[in-house]
């Protein structure tokens, strides 16, 4: 009995570590909203958010690879990734499961159905994107 446990003990453990134990780090702007709501559906969906607010993230995004043409209002850092903008949390935990080799995911600019946002009807693509700035869908959502 005591073997059991402690196995499923350790499945569960494995299952649920690379996603709980990972903290995400979050820079945004003191004033915006939305971003705020966006840290709200992480925490929601499990997620250890750590939150730093600045008045530039201009610096942040340089060093996080992140282009103008990718850029979205707040950028996440979990487990040596990128999270730019209001990427659902099901893509954030697929990321980590997968650990392809990107620099992260983006959803440029602030769609208006994506989480944080929360306005449906207008469909939206997750992309990843490398180090050179390329990149690819990830996931896509009808809104
Ligand atoms: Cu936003």
């Amino acid at each position: 009995m005591y073997l059991k446990r402690t196995f499923y003990g350790l499945v569960a453990t494995l299952l649920v570590a690379p996603v709980l134990a990972a903290p995400i780090t979050v820079y945004k702007s003191l004033s915006c909203a939305c971003c705020e709501d966006w840290v709200a559906h992480m925490q929601e969906s499990g997620f250890d958010v750590e939150v730093i607010n600045g008045d530039n993230l201009t610096p942040i995004k340089k060093l996080a690879g992140v282009s103008s043409e990718l850029a979205s209002c707040h950028t996440g850092i979990i487990d040596g990734y990128v999270i730019e903008g209001h990427v659902p949390a099901a893509d954030v935990r697929q990321l980590l499961q997968q650990q392809p080799e990107v620099r992260g995911l983006t959803i440029p600019g602030m769609p208006q159905s994506a989480p944080g946002m929360d306005i449906p009807g207008s469909p939206y693509d997750v992309l990843s994107f490398d180090v050179q700035g390329n990149t690819e869908v990830f996931n896509r959502y009808p809104g």
